[in-house]
């Protein structure tokens, strides 16, 4: 099974990305968007795993979210990894306090003591909203004048879900295997 754990969008910021979702299919760039239902800031991916493995992971993952806390994040600007001039995947970025930080750091040390190698790469909390087509390019100066068409919102996060990250024909959809209430 493929898992990832990630925090997944909640309200005002969900309706503020949906509404930019909805302007941005219609650029009719090449480029795969990302289903509504599974907006979510990505914090550790954990690839293709046995199933025999969830429990532990599950195990780490409840232990990195203790005593988290809810977690006050803002939507901040429109961007592309892993540059605006090369653009491959689009995002909106995500302010975030060192909670967050904390909380990322926590899940990559806790699952590097069981066997996932930490991500090499700085934390960029971001939320995808597509990912350019294979061979295609992106016009990413076009990017720009979505800049101003959503509100960088304030919003809570109180929960942390393990996904299972499932592909189908569709694209991939996300079954939540474990949900932590952060604020418990
Ligand atoms: O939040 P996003 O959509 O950026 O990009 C993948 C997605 O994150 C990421 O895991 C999330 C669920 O699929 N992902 C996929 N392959 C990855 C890899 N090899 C990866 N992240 C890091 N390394």
């Amino acid at each position: 099974m493929r898992l990832f754990a990630a925090i997944p969008l909640p309200e005002p910021a969900r309706t503020q990305i949906v509404g930019l979702l909805e302007r941005l299919r219609e650029s009719g760039w090449p480029v795969r968007w990302v289903h509504h239902e599974g907006l979510h800031l990505t914090l550790k991916f954990f690839g293709e795993v046995p199933t025999e493995r969830l429990e532990v992971i599950e195990e780490a993952v409840r232990f990195a979210g203790q005593g988290t806390g809810p977690l006050a994040l803002r939507l901040a600007e429109l961007g592309a990894f892993p540059s605006l001039n090369r653009p491959r995947v689009l995002y909106v970025a995500v302010d975030a306090p060192s909670a967050l930080e904390l909380l990322q750091d926590r899940l990559e040390r806790g699952t590097e003591a069981i066997g996932f190698a930490p991500e090499g790469t700085p934390f960029q909390p971001h939320l995808t909203l597509g990912r350019v087509r294979e061979g295609q390019r992106c016009p990413a100066r076009d990017l720009e004048e979505y800049a101003d068409t959503y509100e960088q919102v304030p919003f809570v996060a109180t929960e942390l879900v393990l996904y299972e990250s499932i592909l189908t024909t569709r694209g991939p959809r996300y079954d939540p295997r474990l949900t932590l209430d952060l604020g418990a």
